[in-house]
């Protein structure tokens, strides 16, 4: 029934995998490595079916998505309280009014949604939602799963868990079977707020920790990493940080991370992710909808990636104008990757650029792109953008490569977007990922 965006691999196509490719099929074979190649999605906010309510997925949660709702705000004069006051199918159905039958969905997020409901082969004309909520409403979320990643073209998906989110932790605390599809990663935003509101939470699980990160309190925060490390065995750990992100930094956050996330990190054998740029709530009307972002000073990854050589860095940055400075330090600072187009940057145009510049200054030594779904079949139509933005940057670079002189083949193309979209990850978080 569906219409799938992801190829199955043609046998055929890998005899003549080293035969030097003419300059007119380079572009249909990188679009065909593309389409047939299995990526892992290195951050995501999805979750497997043991985890209940937490993982999103279907249509109602589709349209209101938090990109969704901040751009429905433009077109509606609802207001945001008048919304969040709202049941969920209401808040959906009043999405979908404005701005996919009272306008045309030429948004990135907006044809997102179209795609989606494509792939499924469900109306995506403005009609109504009946025929896609049922459809949903029909589907198992167990035989879902492996359906949706498969027409993403995506083996396995990384999560975003924060110990410190009371409801993610009771999954955890119950014990959960582990989904060979969802890597865990351990992330730290909580535990990384002013100190005021953690401390409390770990004292009450039987931390000796104190309101000064004093005493024992560096041993007891290392305690809960590696206690949360055995339970989870993620991936990586990570944290998002605000433009006025500073490092080193004389307050009990910056010990934190200096004297307990890094030397625990660097113990576990783990990479940090720091995704710098947000500025959180800028408009707390729109709750998740209503951050921002802003240049950052990336003097402080420059400080982290020079004084800990020891740790490995995964980095994104929410600024375009901090795009170039991020290439620059990955060429100075080998324990440092780039990955992916965060967030506001991810719309075709911005990601050509920061790609294409990627490519020219880093070759294939970055991680190109995450998803970020929240929502489970996000990852249908995000890869899919991927997919194409990508065909023809790649299909270009290859173009100059071979007027300056070089052959390239099917077997080239295949290691690159390999390297791109797995391995630099697998090789740089280790065994824990798969390949
Ligand atoms: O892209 C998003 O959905 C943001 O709301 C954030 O979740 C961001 O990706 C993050 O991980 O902090
Ligand atoms: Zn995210």
């Amino acid at each position: 029934m569906e219409a799938t965006s992801f190829k199955q691999p043609d046998p055929g196509g890998k005899l003549d995998a080293q035969a030097a490719l003419t300059a007119d099929q380079i572009h249909s074979v990188v679009e065909d490595v593309l389409a047939t190649s299995q990526f892992i999605d290195m951050h995501t906010h999805l979750y497997p079916p043991a985890f209940g309510k937490i993982g999103l997925w279907g249509i109602d949660e589709l349209l209101t998505y938090h990109y969704l709702e901040a751009e429905f705000f433009r077109s509606s004069h609802m207001t945001p309280e008048h919304y969040w006051s709202l049941p969920k199918p209401a808040q959906a159905e009043a999405i979908w009014q404005a701005l996919f039958v009272e306008n045309t969905p030429v948004s990135e997020a907006t044809r997102g949604i179209v795609a989606v409901l494509n792939a499924f082969a469900l109306p995506t004309d403005g009609s109504s939602l009946t025929e896609a909520r049922a459809f949903f409403k029909a589907q198992t979320i167990e035989e879902h799963v492996p359906k949706v990643l498969a027409m993403a073209g995506v083996s396995s998906v990384v999560m975003t868990n924060d110990p410190l989110d009371s409801e993610e932790q009771a999954v955890w605390m119950k014990g959960i079977q582990r989904h060979a599809q969802f890597h865990a990663v351990l992330r730290l935003d909580r535990l990384l707020r002013e100190w005021a509101e953690p401390w409390p939470q770990l004292a009450k699980q039987g931390y000796q920790v104190d309101d000064q990160a004093s005493g024992r309190s560096i041993a007891e925060i290392r305690r809960f990493l590696a206690e949360w490390y055995e339970r989870m065995r993620p991936v990586y750990m990570a944290i998002s940080l605000a433009d006025t992100f500073k490092f080193p930094e004389d307050t009990v956050r910056g010990k934190i991370l200096r004297e307990a996330v890094l030397p625990s990190c660097r113990e576990l054998d783990l990479p940090l992710s720091l995704m710098i740029g947000v500025r959180r709530q800028v408009n707390p009307r729109l709750r998740l909808g209503g951050d921002g972002m802003g240049r950052a000073d990336l003097r402080s990854l420059e400080n982290l990636c020079r004084n800990f050589p020891g740790n490995r860095f995964l980095v994104s940055v929410l600024s375009r104008e901090n795009q170039h400075e991020l290439c620059v330090y990955a060429r100075k600072f080998n324990n440092l990757m780039p990955f992916g187009c965060w967030w506001f940057l991810n719309n075709p145009s911005i990601v050509e650029e920061i790609t294409r510049e990627r490519i020219e200054m880093l070759g294939t030594s970055f991680i190109p792109q995450h998803s970020d779904a929240r929502v489970l079949e996000q990852v249908i139509y995000k890869w899919r953008n991927t997919r194409n933005t990508f065909a023809p940057i790649l299909a270009k670079t290859y173009g100059s490569l071979f007027r300056d002189g070089r052959n390239v083949t099917r077997q080239d193309i295949q290691r690159d977007v390999q390297r791109l979209f797995r391995s630099n990850f697998t090789q740089w978080v280790g065994p824990g990922a798969g390949d």
